[in-house]
């Protein structure tokens, strides 16, 4: 399975802005399948442990926070270079400079609230799905 997954959430500022439906359609359009989902919230220290790579960052509390403000949609998404092709499929993470035609240029409010998680690397879509899925809750 390597290469072939990524790990995404639809963050809780596209999921209150009634944009789960429009970003799965974009997701599926773009010929990813769906190996598994769930609508859930996560605490802040969930949020912590997800995002743990950026502790030493400035905007790591604001992060976590942000993260933990509301339900998000937790995925398993499945394709031929699933990371590279999802990160373009995203854009940029400050939307100012995202691409016409990206997720994040169409629906994400700022560099924080940007709409989608993407995978980085093929070992951290094993680490983010492992982190969300068992092996019984993917299809
Ligand atoms: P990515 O999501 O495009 O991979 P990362 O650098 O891994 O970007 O950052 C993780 C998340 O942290 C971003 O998606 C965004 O929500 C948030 N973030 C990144 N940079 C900033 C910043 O400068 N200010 C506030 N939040 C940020
Ligand atoms: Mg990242």
């Amino acid at each position: 399975m390597v290469g072939k997954i990524t790990f995404t959430m639809i963050k809780p500022d596209a999921v209150e802005a009634n944009n789960i439906g429009p970003i799965l359609a974009m997701i599926n359009k773009a010929g990813f399948k769906i190996v598994a989902m769930k609508y859930m919230r996560l605490t802040k220290e969930q949020a912590g442990n997800f995002y743990a790579v950026h502790k030493e960052r400035p905007f790591y509390g604001e992060l976590t926070e942000y993260m933990s403000s509301g339900p998000i949609v937790a995925a398993i998404l499945s394709k031929e270079n699933a990371v590279s092709d999802y990160r373009k499929l995203i854009g940029a993470t400050d939307p100012t400079k995202a691409e016409d035609g990206t997720i994040r240029k169409q629906f994400a409010k700022s560099i924080a609230a940007n709409a989608v998680h993407g995978s980085d690397s093929d070992e951290n879509a094993e680490i983010e799905s492992n982190f969300f899925f068992s092996q019984l809750e993917r299809f």
